[in-house]
């Protein structure tokens, strides 16, 4: 039976740099969910008859989103939806399923590596056809819908079984439950060289894979252990957990501690890594070495034709604009296109689809390519198997060779969490209104060359995207760029991202921190991060 339900707007659902993003109990209000899904729906048009996929990262409110959204979906119109087994898919592999089963779009419920559990965050986002994230055009649409909604329709039905593989029927909508993690494996397995990787481990090479309870761990057990032939236990923290065990799945510096530790250490393995709640973010550590995303996004690009998917090599790299420069310069000896994109994947889509890049890259610990159009972390990481499996080099050897012919891009970021908003805004907007009269003053020791606020203007579609980040760049090539970020649940958060090019001897051995010290002190100078914020010092630094 359909039931059309009375509802009232809520007027907070404006998606974010991925999606509606919000605390657990914040979704658990009367239609909250309903509300959204039902904008997202009367945002879209012919998708009648086609295929909805859903999943999410298995936290906590996932399995009662998904039972909802699927008899949403069964009035709304959709002939089939395709589920992952226990509501499972991870955002990388939600995006490969749309695409292989030519779908209309998906909904993927994750709040990424944000933490999970009754009192922490849940989100819910729409993917389109290509398998990326909704553009902004679509998530504009759905955001007026949420405004002005009236009602929504669902049909009354018991719930699914979402733990039995294989076909249920509601209404007139087929619903497959459909194993997670095959078609991704398949998908990684036609990219890289499995035998070589195979062999690598065969020969004694050692990995731990921090899985950090969350949506990665039967990936990785069933592509690392069981097709690579790694040693058990390479995979650790691989069940997957509703409150990720009560941790941030978030694979930094910070949340990633022990594994940094543990490859810090004299008896570390070769490579260690790791991703977060949906699967779509990377670390990667080398024995004795961290490597950054932005760096990692250069190597991979240097050394992608090393795997058998891009011996062809690569159309063009893509970044997000506060990414390091380290692409640049790949790009430029490699006599390729470089992007610079807004923050956020949707931005990638469209380059990806034209065929303009290839690989694609963002300091927030995303790397991907054209085979999916989402972030994909374990991707990151098979690539980097596969370039160790050919080279035959430890991960630090590598990176010490590149910065030794590209220069090293010293980079960090720097979050002030949970600032209060009227704070961040204002610290923002000060900043914004002395743009024109910068050029040309000193802080701290640094002169500043160029001041703007990044609009993107998108080369495929001619869309304009404003206020992207302040980025200022000094005369000596260094650079900060300040920006809110568009994930967070509480409060704002200030990003302030740090670099400078580093080619002056010492520079491997130099500590990342030390190096920006001057660039650091600008940047607290130029935006009053200290007075504004009242923090002394950031809360997460990576
Ligand atoms: C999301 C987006 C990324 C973005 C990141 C940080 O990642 O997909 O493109 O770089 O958030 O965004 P912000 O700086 O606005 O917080 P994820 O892994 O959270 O989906």
């Amino acid at each position: 039976m359909i039931k059309t339900v009375s509802t009232t707007a809520f007027d907070d659902q404006k998606p974010g740099t991925s999606g509606l993003r919000k605390k657990v109990r914040h979704f658990q209000q009367t239609n909250y969910v309903q509300n959204f899904i039902q904008s997202i729906f009367d945002s879209l048009e012919g998708f009648e008859g086609k295929t909805l996929v859903i999943g999410g990262d298995g936290r906590y409110f996932n399995r009662e989103v998904i039972q909802t959204a699927i008899k949403m979906a069964a009035v709304a119109g959709f002939g089939r939806v395709l589920v992952g087994k226990g509501g499972i898919l991870s955002t990388p592999a939600a995006s490969n399923v749309i695409r292989k089963y030519a779908a209309f779009g998906g909904i993927i419920l994750s709040a990424s590596h944000n933490p999970g559990g009754p009192d922490e965050d849940f989100g819910i986002k729409y993917n389109i056809g290509n398998g990326g994230p909704a553009p902004e055009g679509i998530t504009d649409k759905i955001h007026a819908n949420t405004k002005s909604i009236t009602e929504y329709t669902i049909l009354d039905a018991p719930d699914l079984d979402l733990d039995a593989q294989g076909t249920q029927t509601l209404g007139d909508m087929t619903v497959e439950v459909i194993d997670p993690v095959a078609d991704y494996a398949e998908l990684m397995e036609s990219l890289f060289d499995f035998p070589a990787i195979r062999a690598m481990f065969e020969g004694g090479f050692t990995m731990s894979f921090d899985a950090m309870s969350a949506v990665t761990g039967p990936y990785a057990t069933e592509i690392l252990e069981n097709r690579l032939g790694a040693p058990k236990g390479t995979v650790v923290n691989g069940t997957p957990l509703e409150d990720f065990g009560g941790h941030h799945p978030d694979p930094n510096l910070v949340h990633a501690k022990e594994l940094y530790d543990r490859m810090m250490a004299d008896d570390a393995p070769d490579f260690g890594a790791a991703s977060d709640g949906d699967g779509d973010r990377n670390l990667i550590i080398g024995r004795g070495i961290f490597v950054t995303p932005s760096d990692s996004l250069a190597l991979l690009a240097a050394n992608a034709h090393l795997a058998p998917g891009y011996a062809k090599g690569l159309a063009g790299i893509a970044r997000s604009m506060p990414t390091s420069g380290a692409a640049d310069r790949v790009a430029e000896a490699l006599c390729i296109e470089i992007y610079e994109t807004p923050t956020g994947w949707k931005f990638f889509g469209n380059l990806l689809d034209a065929g303009k890049a290839t690989i694609c890259g963002e300091e927030s610990a995303g790397t991907g390519s054209d085979h999916v159009r989402e972030k994909d972390g374990l991707w990151a990481v098979l690539l980097w198997l596969n370039i160790l499996a050919v080279r035959k080099e430890p991960v630090k050897d590598i990176v010490t060779a590149h910065w030794a012919k590209y220069g090293r891009n010293q980079y960090t970021r720097h979050d002030y969490e949970a600032v209060e908003t009227d704070a961040a805004n204002g610290l923002m907007d000060a900043l914004r209104g002395r743009l024109a009269d910068l050029p040309g003053t000193t802080v701290a020791d640094l002169t500043v060359a160029t001041a703007d606020d990044f609009s993107y203007h998108d080369p495929v579609d001619g869309s304009v995207s404003k206020n992207q980040g302040v980025r200022i760049g000094f005369e000596d090539g260094s650079r900060v760029v300040f920006r809110l970020s568009g994930t967070g649940t509480s409060g704002a958060t200030l990003r302030v991202y740090l670099e400078k090019l580093d080619t002056g001897p010492g520079s491997a051995e130099r500590e990342t921190q030390a190096a920006l010290a001057d660039v650091i002190a600008a940047a607290d100078e130029l935006a009053g991060i200290k007075s504004r914020t009242g923090r002394d010092a950031p809360d997460v630094i990576t």
